[in-house]
């Protein structure tokens, strides 16, 4: 009866030990596993953080836009280009253009289907308020001085 117990206590202890053993091992495991996905995560998140800067500028772009407050757009004009590239602005939305001729001859922007046509003499800032049509889409503004076009002076606005 005492060797049985002894047999049974020794038995246990084993079993206890293989048991806490077997918990080691997969605590270990899972200490790996967790290190492991916290470093996939992290990589993740910093990936996730370095996009996020864009996102928030655009968000705060479209704030400042679809608010009461005029848009600021400013076109420098030379020989013979415009500064900018395409133009976005919203259907409907208040511009409000400033316009530099840093060149040496009169140039404008013009497009008669939007009602835009404003000169400025060399080495003059004009500016202009004009609203963006309810009608999307992509116009074409051009300096209608003589041979201005044909020489590159167009620019895309694009009413989104
Ligand atoms: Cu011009």
């Amino acid at each position: 009866m005492c060797l049985l117990s002894l047999i049974v206590k020794n038995y246990i202890l084993q079993g206890g030990f293989i048991v806490k053993k077997g918990i080691a091992l997969l605590s270990t495991c899972l200490v790996i596993t967790g290190i492991i996905s916290a470093c996939s995560a992290q990589s993740t998140s910093s990936s996730s953080q370095a996009s996020s800067p864009t996102t928030q500028a655009a968000t705060s772009n479209s704030q400042t836009s679809t608010s009461d407050q005029p848009t600021e757009v400013k076109i420098d004009m030379n020989e013979f280009s415009y500064s900018t590239g395409d133009i976005k602005v919203k259907a409907g939305e208040k511009i409000h253009f400033v316009l530099t001729n840093s060149g040496k001859v009169e140039h404008d922007i013009n497009n008669d289907e939007l009602k835009l046509d404003k000169d400025v003499q060399p080495g003059k800032t004009e500016t202009l308020d004009w609203t963006a049509p309810s009608k999307t889409g992509t116009y074409q503004i051009i300096c209608d001085k003589p041979g201005h076009k044909e020489k590159g002076m167009t620019l895309n606005l694009i009413v989104e």
